[in-house]
């Protein structure tokens, strides 16, 4: 983990815009600066968190952009190293001459994330909160990015340092028990290491609770559109797409390939897909429609299920009924404005994808299956990633075996290796407790700039 040189990079998007922020970060920044900017006063001689107009000029003293300077004083900066940010046009030439002249003045180019790993070196971010910076610039909606925040404002942070934090001092008066076993551990000792243990147990297991609806925030949400071929699934998935996407007629087995697209169902970003109706078929392309719509299935979050209200259930519906049953779905009983052939069942949702009605109702019953009933809310700051999730179980795994440890009257040697699994996990969340290696791995799926 390289600190000691200056890195520099574009940290906008690329293409026509206004304004360009490229970011220098390192010991030598001012010097840097010092070097490539014509103003009134020299970078290193301005006072922090202060802004100068000037030029940009290359080493032959040709003017390259017109720019603001930002200043930053370690530690006061993002990665809490010295900084600056020059602020200088969009589009595809003056940014990057930015960085070239900079790196002529010494800098390096900066790789993917390594403004962030620096500010998590630093001690400025933790890990979960540095992971959340990537969650913010990836959200697809903005309860996404809600959570994201939450997440990046150490909300996850702060719950999981004070359950390591109890369990550390369990860990430490068991140590010493081990030490000294002649001094064996009082009863109200080890009945307040049991209550500590339980309560931690506790909190885990909510942190795990949300994480669900967390990832489902920050990746997205599969949801497929099935059934049976003119039930009115392209209709559906315009309407829920607000644009005439798919074809829409009345005759069977128009759809024939996979078609997406993502909306914001109520703060949920939803990858939506409509597929081919599923019937036996000798037409070669609807037949391999029908084998990508039932792959599809397997890998959905969620499987609406439209069958035509207004016709009585034919034997393929009652077949998709069935093979359905077992996978998170919800049945759209549709063509609600037509005179209804048969009673749904509870829990089937009535809409019409001609009018619209019933679309509310649809959009609710989405967002309780697909959050396990506890609403979007339920994933600000929880653990969003694998990473965060695996550690979490890993921990649960740990107090439950320290708990049933303590109850047993096992060894204290042996309860403290689970209580230190535990502690070990929740380290790794906040980046106590982790290697270079793993920190490579989190640090590169960043974008360049950040
Ligand atoms: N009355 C009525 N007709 C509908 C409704 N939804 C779809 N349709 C009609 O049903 C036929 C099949 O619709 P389509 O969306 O192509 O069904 P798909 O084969 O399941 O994709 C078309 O003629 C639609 O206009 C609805 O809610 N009410
Ligand atoms: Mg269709």
């Amino acid at each position: 983990m390289q600190l000691n040189d200056t890195i520099v990079a574009i940290a906008t998007a690329p293409g026509p815009a206004a304004l360009a922020v490229v970011r220098l970060s390192g010991p030598r920044a001012f010097a840097v600066a010092d070097k490539m900017f014509d103003g009134n006063a020299k970078p290193s001689a301005m006072a922090g968190h202060t802004l100068q107009h000037g030029r940009i000029a290359s080493q032959r003293g040709q003017a390259v952009d017109e720019v603001v300077l930002a200043t930053y004083k370690a530690p006061h900066s993002f990665t809490g190293e010295d900084s600056v940010e020059i602020t200088c046009h969009g589009g595809n030439a003056a940014a990057p001459a930015v960085v070239e002249i900079a790196i002529l003045a010494g800098a390096r180019q900066a790789r993917p994330g390594e403004f962030t790993l620096r500010a998590y070196l630093n001690g400025k971010l933790d890990l979960a909160q540095a992971e959340a910076v990537a969650d913010v610039i990836g959200a697809g909606t903005q309860a996404a990015a809600r959570a994201a925040l939450e997440r990046l404002a150490g909300g996850l942070s702060q719950k999981i340092k004070a359950v390591r934090s109890g369990l550390l001092d369990v860990l430490a008066q068991l140590e010493a028990a081990v030490d000294f076993p002649e001094d064996d551990l009082p009863q109200p000792v080890v009945a307040e290491m049991k209550r500590t243990v339980d309560a931690a147990r506790r909190h885990v297991g909510k942190l795990l609770e949300g994480s669900r609806t967390a990832s489902i925030l920050r990746d997205g949400a599969r949801v497929v559109i099935a059934g049976r071929p003119n039930t009115g699934k392209s209709s559906l998935f315009n309407l829920l797409l607000r644009e005439e996407r798919a074809i829409v007629t009345e005759l069977p087995g128009t759809t024939r390939d996979v078609l997406e697209g993502w909306i914001d169902v109520r703060g949920i970003p939803v990858r939506l897909f409509d597929t081919a109706g599923l019937r036996e078929t000798t037409d070669r392309i609807e037949s391999e429609g029908v084998g990508r719509a039932r792959g599809k299935l397997d890998q959905a979050d969620l499987v609406l299920l439209v069958i035509d209200g207004s016709k009585p259930p034919r034997d393929e519906d009652k077949t998709l009924l069935d093979q359905t049953r077992e996978l998170p779905r919800i049945v759209v009983v549709n063509k609600s404005d037509l005179k209804p052939a048969f009673a749904p069942q509870k829990g089937w949702v009535k809409a019409s994808a001609l009018t619209g009605a019933g679309l509310h109702k649809l959009e609710e019953a989405a967002v309780a299956a697909l959050t396990g009933g506890k609403g979007v809310d339920a994933g600000s700051a929880a653990a969003a990633n694998s990473r965060q999730l695996e550690a979490l179980q890993a921990a649960l795994r740990g107090l439950e075996a320290a708990a049933a440890g303590i109850q047993r009257k096992l060894s204290h040697e042996l309860v403290a290796e689970d209580v230190r699994a535990a502690v070990d996990a929740l380290g790794a969340i906040t980046g106590e407790s982790i290697g270079d290696e793993v920190l490579e791995r989190i640090f590169s799926r960043f974008c360049i700039g950040k």
